[in-house]
């Protein structure tokens, strides 16, 4: 069994088009009512990312049956005021290997999933990311990598990095970093 088995789906994204991913209708922010509802309580901190590794991931197959390089983002994240009925993430990259990138401009990756946690008690978020590669990123090349993602409040955190490597055409790992 593998850790997206485990953790969350693992989530195949196309890239260079939409993310193929199931988008999740966000639900309804319970509103404070005048029975001293909790929820004002259970909001308004953001996700803090404690660690994100990038691992080359072989071939994954989309819904046509075509097979594509891949890696998997390992991500925890804690969110101690237990809103993550669901969480968004953003991906960014590049190759100019400082161990940062740029994340002001638009995600290159982004999308939703559902998570199975407990309203209002503090949560630690194990997430697993996957994306393939239609030549960006490009096969055998190393990159740095940024993640975020949000609560469902869409407080966001600050992004973590990583760097990885797509694996090769023929899903062979890559060359290590030179
Ligand atoms: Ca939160
Ligand atoms: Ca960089």
């Amino acid at each position: 069994m593998t850790l997206s088995r485990l953790f969350s789906p693992a989530l195949a994204l196309a890239l260079g088009c939409q993310p193929d991913v199931d988008e999740i209708e966000p639900p309804p922010i319970p509103k404070g009512g005048d029975t001293g509802d909790t929820a004002v309580d259970c909001s308004g901190v953001a996700p803090v990312i404690t660690s994100l590794t990038a691992s080359p991931d072989g071939l994954h197959e989309d819904e046509q049956g075509q097979t594509f390089p891949a890696m998997v983002f390992t991500l925890e994240a804690d969110d101690v005021d237990g809103d993550l009925s669901f969480v968004s993430y953003r991906m960014w990259w590049d190759d100019d290997l400082d161990g940062a990138t740029d994340t002001t401009g638009s995600a290159l990756v982004q999308g939703q999933t559902a998570i199975s946690s407990t309203r209002c008690a503090s949560f630690t978020l194990g997430l697993n990311l996957s994306i393939s590669s239609q030549g960006n990123p490009a096969y055998n090349t190393w990159y740095d990598f940024a993640v975020s993602v949000a609560d469902e409040a869409g407080m966001w955190s600050e992004p973590a990095f990583c760097q990885g490597a797509m694996p090769n055409e023929d899903g062979s790992d890559p060359d290590p970093m030179k």
